[in-house]
């Protein structure tokens, strides 16, 4: 009885789930979006957006190429010099001026991307009622949820985990991998577990992967981190640090279980997410051919990557050839906000993309240009004599080998992971009312996603929202 009646039901499931993908597939206009055609932003053409208009078409007068062609070191290298008339017309406080356009460029109310088809876990049956895939239904992309992270940030790390399920995860089941340099405790993974039920890798890195490398010479890294010390450089005589560096920089996208995964969501312990977000993120990158994502972009402490720009150009001398001739120049090399950056660092603005929240193609890291870079960047031991960050390699290796076109500013994801904060203007977020908002007050100037905005995006990707 019971057996028959199980196997009754499981037979209809299987028709449901069978009609319900035949009619996915044959009608695809079903999709429901929330998208409101009369909520553009063309409505909102305020001076600035003009003003960026303005920028962007005098930079692009001045540009190497908008030809594809590889670029000769001798281009490269022009275009990898700042052409600081682009900033003319900005006056003398070029942070306060970025800090302006990035509140004006905030104000305009957003819902998300209007240029791509975006996929959502969400249809209509013949009847006209809402239909959601389960777990074993909806066609995911090949991508995980992943974080490195330690036993001790058990509760951290479930408290953000439970956000990116209620705002975003809980429609499309991905599955999370969590590494560590030590094995998971029991307890952290029978938690974890309790809070979603997406598939859960736990992963041990490989301790070649995780600690220093033998071509470190201790005396020399002793002598350059005493100096930094002195000079007060966070978090730098602790080893751990600096082994996380380099393995989030060149590594974690080598790792066994990560073969099998093409795109990756990093998360951290500890951060915010502020909005619902109603499509597939992974989709949108696969479906708009983007290699990452970001939503805040900072200067860095130049002083940890004193000698990364170099060590960067002496490979791009000897293979100029990976260089992407649509790169992302202008905004590695700027050099207003803060010369005395530039000056340290030989030529890198230390502008970056955030890592602790990223959405990428490890298919990028894992190709012939950044693994190249990856083993020169090594053998210089930067992240030992220094403390090049995971953040400035991802972000000098994207904007140096691949199509800026390719990068995407998530807008619309409301993130924090303290002190710096991307809210949105949007219904779809909590604080809507707080868009714009950045840091404290002394720390604006670290702010240069404006010049990201102003020198590589073109106005219609500003305005595709
Ligand atoms: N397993 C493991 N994870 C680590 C270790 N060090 C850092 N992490 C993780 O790596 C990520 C970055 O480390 P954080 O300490 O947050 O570094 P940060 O974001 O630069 O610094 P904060 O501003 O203090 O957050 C976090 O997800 C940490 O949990 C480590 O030694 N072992
Ligand atoms: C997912 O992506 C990885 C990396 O590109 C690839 O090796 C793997 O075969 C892909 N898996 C599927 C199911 O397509
Ligand atoms: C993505 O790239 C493929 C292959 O290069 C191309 O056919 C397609 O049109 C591109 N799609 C978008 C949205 O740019
Ligand atoms: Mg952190």
């Amino acid at each position: 009885m019971l057996f028959l009646s199980r196997s009754g039901t499981r037979w209809v499931i299987v028709a449901i789930s069978f009609l319900t993908i035949l009619y996915i597939i044959t009608n695809h206009s079903s999709n429901i979006s929330n998208f409101d055609a009369n909520d553009l932003f063309n409505q909102v053409s305020d001076y600035r957006i003009q003003y960026n208009n303005k920028l962007i078409a005098e930079s692009e007068n001045t540009e190497t190429s908008s030809n594809h062609e590889p670029l000769t070191w001798p281009q490269l290298l022009k275009a990898l010099t700042f052409d600081k008339t682009l900033f003319k017309n900005i006056g003398e406080d070029i942070s306060k001026e970025n800090m302006d356009f990035f509140r004006e460029v905030y104000s305009k109310r957003i819902t998300e991307p209007k240029f791509s088809k975006l996929t959502y876990n969400e249809f209509k049956d013949n009847n006209g009622n809402v239909k959601v895939l389960s777990k074993d239904e909806y066609p995911r992309a090949n991508a995980t949820l992943l974080t490195l992270v330690r036993n001790q940030e058990l509760q951290d790390i479930v408290y953000t985990l439970r956000q990116l399920e209620a705002h975003w995860n809980h429609k499309f089941h991905y599955p999370y991998t969590f590494i560590n340099d030590e094995p998971f405790t029991q307890e952290f993974k029978d938690t974890i577990k309790r809070h979603t039920v997406s598939d859960c890798y736990f992963e041990v890195i490989p301790p070649d992967m995780w600690n220093k490398p033998a071509n470190i010479d201790e005396n020399i890294e002793t002598e350059k981190i005493n100096k930094l010390k002195e000079k007060g450089v966070q978090y730098i005589d602790k080893v751990s640090y600096h082994n996380m560096c380099r393995f989030n920089s060149g590594y974690f996208y080598k790792m066994e279980r990560l073969q099998q995964f093409r795109y990756y969501w990093r998360f951290e312990p500890a951060t915010d997410y502020y909005c619902n977000i109603d499509y597939d993120l992974f989709k949108f990158m696969e479906d708009n051919n983007k290699t990452y994502g970001f939503t805040i972009s900072l200067y860095d402490n130049p002083l940890t990557v004193e000698t990364l720009w170099p060590v960067t150009l002496e490979f791009l001398e000897k293979n100029p050839q990976y260089a992407h001739p649509n790169g992302a120049f202008r905004w590695l090399t700027e050099n207003v906000q803060h010369p005395d950056y530039n000056q340290i660092t030989g030529g890198y603005s230390t502008c970056h993309f955030w890592s602790n929240f990223e959405i990428g193609d490890m298919d990028f890291y894992r190709g012939e240009a950044y693994s190249a870079w990856m083993d020169a960047l090594d053998e210089a031991g930067g992240f030992y004599y220094e403390r090049w960050g995971d953040a400035p390699v991802h972000s000098v290796g994207l904007g140096l080998f691949e199509d800026r076109s390719k990068i995407h500013w998530f807008r619309d994801i409301g993130y924090h992971h303290s002190p710096y904060k991307n809210i949105p203007n949007s219904d779809k977020c909590s604080a809507p009312e707080d868009s714009g908002y950045f840091a404290p007050e002394d720390v604006h100037d670290q702010n240069c996603l404006s010049n990201w905005i102003r020198l590589e995006m073109t106005n219609k990707e500003l305005q595709d929202y």
